[in-house]
């Protein structure tokens, strides 16, 4: 009996020691992806996922293509930036028409900020949306 009570002490005390480690642990959250063409006057898409806590855009991005058949992108290795987003939907960037796939930050807020950094390194924040808007520079 003694044994018994022993034994289930020890698993509540267990419980309450580790329970706070678990459900502080940090897991993924939900973000938007906006598909915008500001070039002509196609219908925006947007999309939305959840990111691995602290994961890249473009993880994000692949999680979308992988279950959203409206949704498509390639990029290219650039050797000192990472992954160059070349082109959505079947719609590249042109360097001779000056157009490309220009990356923005919504926050909740709701400013809008170019991001710094390309869909490699670009680390979304919950409840963004990021805008892939195609542009001129
Ligand atoms: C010109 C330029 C562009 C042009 C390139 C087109 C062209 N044909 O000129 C355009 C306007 C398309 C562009 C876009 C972007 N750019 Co830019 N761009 C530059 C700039 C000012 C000069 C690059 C250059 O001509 N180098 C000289 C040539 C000879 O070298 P190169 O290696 O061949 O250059 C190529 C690469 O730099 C590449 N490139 C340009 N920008 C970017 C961004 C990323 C993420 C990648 C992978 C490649 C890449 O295009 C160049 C021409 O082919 C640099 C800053 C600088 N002073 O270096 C920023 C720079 C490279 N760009 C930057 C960024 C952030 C972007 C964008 C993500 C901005 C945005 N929010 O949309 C986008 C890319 C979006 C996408 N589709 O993936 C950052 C990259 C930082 C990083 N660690 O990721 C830089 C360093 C500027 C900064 N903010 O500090 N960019």
């Amino acid at each position: 009996m003694a044994f018994k009570v022993a034994a289930l002490l020890s698993i509540f005390m267990l419980t309450y020691l580790l329970a706070p480690l678990v459900i502080t642990s940090e897991s993924s959250y939900p973000i938007s992806l906006l598909v915008y063409n500001s070039l002509t006057n196609e219908n925006n898409l947007t999309f939305t996922t959840n990111i691995a806590y602290r994961g890249i855009l473009l993880g994000a991005m692949r999680n979308i293509q992988t279950v959203n058949n409206n949704f498509r992108f390639t990029t290219k290795e650039d050797p000192n930036y990472g992954p160059f987003l070349v082109s959505v939907n079947g719609l590249a960037g042109d360097n001779e028409k000056h157009t490309y796939w220009q990356l923005l930050i919504q926050p909740q807020n709701g400013t809008i900020i170019i991001a710094d950094v390309g869909v490699g390194c670009y680390i979304p924040n919950p409840n963004d949306t990021v805008i892939l808007k195609f542009t001129e520079w």
